[in-house]
């Protein structure tokens, strides 16, 4: 259990961090701690992988990818340990391949969006997004970047590391910048946390700004998302919570100082209207947001339609 506990206080305290990410790492803790776990009885079985789920499941509300990947690597329909194990390992193996083959064929279909000259934003550190972006260079189209700071995490700083290594022309902007820079993009690229039922687009704070900038400014506007980050439990009327994080993040106590008065509000993500979101790219191809129904009914089923 301990290293499952570890791995949930790594996605907490978003030493692992990025949807994609999370999803992978809870399937391997899940995996890893189903291989291992010694017991005969079913009952306890059940009950300590029922709990160890719990455990990843509660370490971050946004991201859709962690319930769902939790539950598809997690799920078994047997009546002994021995099966239910087994089961278990296949499932998360199965999950873990599949999202990482997710990303190149994301990568492949969401290039196809890019020509040429290009220039693209991105917002925040997105695997998938960057897939596309990555893709299309090493096609040989020569594409320039802008990237978001992304404060107050400043994941931004990822992303243009990852640009630059893979020798791609990258420019550093701060979050306020972008409707001031949108004139220069043809394309914004984002990732996603979760998509609801009705093609809403939950992601890093910020995003909808650039949503919105871009559909001022008559700019495409793509999220790369591998399927599991649609959210099956919106089409039974949930709502997406968005995280609200530490106040340090912003500002620290030092910081504040004679202002122990003054409030600070640090909401992790936001939602993107569907109208705003020209494409979403995902592993089974480009759809536009008003399909994320067909997608979760045919990509997901109805087996996760008990996440909370
Ligand atoms: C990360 C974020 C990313 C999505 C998609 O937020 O909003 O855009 O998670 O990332 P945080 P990926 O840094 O708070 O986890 O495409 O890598 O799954």
């Amino acid at each position: 259990m301990q290293q499952l506990l570890d791995t949930a206080e790594k996605i907490r305290t978003m030493e692992i961090r990025g949807a994609g990410r999370i999803a992978a790492a809870a399937a391997k803790a899940l995996r890893d701690y189903v291989e291992t776990l010694e017991t005969s009885s079913f009952e306890e079985f059940v009950a300590k992988v029922e709990k160890a789920k719990s455990v990843l499941i509660e370490t971050r509300p946004t991201a859709v990818s962690l319930p769902n990947a939790v539950m598809l690597a997690g799920s078994y329909n047997a009546e002994t340990v021995e099966e239910a194990r087994s089961q278990i390992l296949d499932n998360a193996t199965e999950f873990i391949r599949n999202a990482d083959t997710a990303l190149d064929s994301i990568g492949e279909i969401g290039a196809k969006r890019l020509r040429d000259g290009d220039t693209v934003m991105t917002h925040c550190n997105s695997h998938a997004a960057l897939a596309i972006i990555k893709t299309a260079h090493n096609q040989g189209k020569r594409i320039k970047v802008y990237a978001t700071e992304s404060r107050p995490r400043r994941q931004g700083f990822i992303t243009i590391k990852e640009l630059s290594d893979a020798g791609i022309d990258t420019t550093l902007i701060v979050d306020s910048a972008v409707r001031y820079t949108m004139k220069n993009v043809d394309t914004v690229i984002v990732g996603a946390d979760s998509i609801t039922v009705n093609g809403a687009l939950v992601n890093k704070i910020g995003t909808s700004q650039l949503a919105l900038a871009a559909h001022e400014a008559r700019v495409n506007f793509i999220s790369a998302a591998e399927t599991y980050k649609f959210s099956p439990s919106t089409l039974f009327g949930d709502l997406v919570e968005i995280e609200e994080r530490d106040p340090e993040e912003v500002i620290s106590k030092d910081k504040l100082g004679d202002m122990p008065d003054v409030k600070i509000s640090n909401p992790a993500f936001d939602v993107t209207p569907s109208e705003y979101i020209d494409l979403i790219v995902t592993e089974a191809g480009a759809f536009p947001p008003q399909m994320a129904y067909v997608i979760i009914k045919e990509h997901l089923g109805w087996k996760l339609d008990k996440i909370g």
